[in-house]
């Protein structure tokens, strides 16, 4: 389909597509096996508190990250809350700003102080020389994120958090079935965090892990997510209620047979989107390592405003007007949200980088529900608002003005 700038809605014609297209839109594993696992699961009237559903899906966690233990919980959320806790972090830990506002919230919802280091433009990842620049002798431990399923400086970090005796924790709530340097991400830093949330590539409608190999660790994080209990009637710590249903269990089992499938579907949208958007001017799509396992979950375009003949925000307002929900994932960055701009208002002197980043990037739609076809019209539509971005600068203008 080859659009004309008389198709764009923004200009008076209809909506591109009929139907909303959403990034996020959950894959749905096999059906009939999963409704022979609810109906299991409701004969059985086994819900939740370590029911069988739960435990499969730890082991399969396991076997498929090579990590020793997981922890399933009901949301990485959670998840990185009780391994924060479990950790004993206090005072400050470190993170990158450009992330969702879960890593920040885990630790401020302790009272411990998130402090933001910026970013690599290149890798969108944690840059390790702003982490060592930001380190007080109120630091504890340093939490890296392995944004859009690509691994964060790992080495650099661990060289870093060991050298100054600092906790090192991940937050790989984007990288289930990723690696780095061939190893599965889940065995880095004392522990890491997944998500199984509905639009994450594999899900269990709500759901996260944690993932470690050390023992005592794991021991302590099983009882944290069970309020503390140590047995009938005997709690040891301050614990919560952080238990993965039987229901979530099962969706994220039937989710996890059909990984490979959905890896194939996100790697060929991903390929169809950089064919289309790469040679457009000023828009790249960021790589993913093909030596690496890549769960190509996330379709990332940056739009350079210094090349592009529209900016950022430009395009997700005529794909918008298209029905393309397309998300500027993490905009604005943590620290300019509250309660951390309130509380924490010098942080952007910092974030240089983020800053530019955030106001760089969008996320495109994909997974299962998602054609080429589709990815094709989209990437048609960013073509002619391009080839028009004269006019639709001017129409956006006035709208705005109104
Ligand atoms: N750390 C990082 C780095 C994270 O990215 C996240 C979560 C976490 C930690 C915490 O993990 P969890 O505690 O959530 O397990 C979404 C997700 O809710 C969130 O899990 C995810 N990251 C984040 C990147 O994206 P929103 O605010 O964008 O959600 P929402 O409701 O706008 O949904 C996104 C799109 O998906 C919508 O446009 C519609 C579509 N959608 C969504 C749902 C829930 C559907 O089509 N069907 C659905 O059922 O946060």
């Amino acid at each position: 389909m080859k659009l004309t700038v008389d198709d764009l809605a923004i200009l008076g014609g209809r909506p591109a597509f009929a139907e909303k297209l959403y990034v996020g839109r959950p894959n749905i594993g096999d059906r009939t096996r999963l409704l022979v696992r609810l109906n299991d699961i409701l004969d059985t009237r086994w819900l939740t508190n370590g029911g069988p559903y739960v435990e499969s899906f730890e082991g399969r966690i396991t076997e498929l990250t090579g990590v020793k233990h997981c922890i399933a919980t009901c949301n990485a959320t959670v998840a990185l809350e009780i391994a924060i806790r479990a950790l004993g972090l206090v005072g400050e830990v470190l993170i990158p700003s450009f992330t969702f506002v879960a890593t920040a919230h885990a630790l401020q919802w302790q009272q411990i102080r998130p402090v933001f280091c910026d970013i690599d433009p290149k890798t969108h990842c944690m840059d390790p020389r702003s982490v060592e620049a930001m380190i007080t002798p109120r630091t504890t431990g340093i939490i890296g994120v392995h944004l859009w399923g690509r691994a964060c400086y790992v080495n650099a970090l661990t060289e870093i958090a060991a050298r100054h005796k600092l906790t090192l924790l991940f937050d790989a709530a984007h990288a289930f079935g990723c690696s780095d340097r061939g190893r599965m991400i889940g065995s880095f830093g004392e522990a890491e965090v997944f998500s199984f949330h509905a639009t994450k590539f594999v899900n269990s409608l709500e759901g996260g892990a944690v993932v470690t190999n050390n023992n005592a660790l794991a021991r302590k994080l099983r009882l944290m997510r069970n309020f503390g209990f140590t047995g009938y009637d005997k709690v040891n710590y301050v614990g919560t209620n952080g238990k993965m249903t039987e229901v979530c269990a099962a969706v994220g089992l039937t989710s996890l047979e059909a990984l490979n499938e959905i890896v194939e579907v996100n790697r060929r949208n991903y390929e169809v989107y950089r064919e289309n958007l790469d040679v457009l001017p000023g828009v790249s799509v960021i790589e993913y390592d093909p030596t690496e396992h890549n769960n190509y979950h996330y379709i990332v375009a940056e739009i350079d405003p210094a090349s592009a003949p529209l900016n950022r925000d430009e395009l997700l307002a005529i794909l918008l007007n298209e029905n393309v929900l397309a998300r500027r994932y993490f905009w604005p960055g943590c620290h300019r949200m509250e309660p951390y701009r309130t509380l924490y208002p010098n942080s952007h002197l910092f974030l240089p980088q983020t800053e530019r980043v955030a106001a760089q990037v969008m996320s495109l739609p994909t997974g299962q529900t998602i054609t080429p076809e589709i990815i094709r019209a989209i990437c048609d539509i960013i073509r002619a608002a391009f080839e028009n971005a004269g006019e639709i600068r001017k129409i956006l203008e006035e709208k705005t003005a109104v």
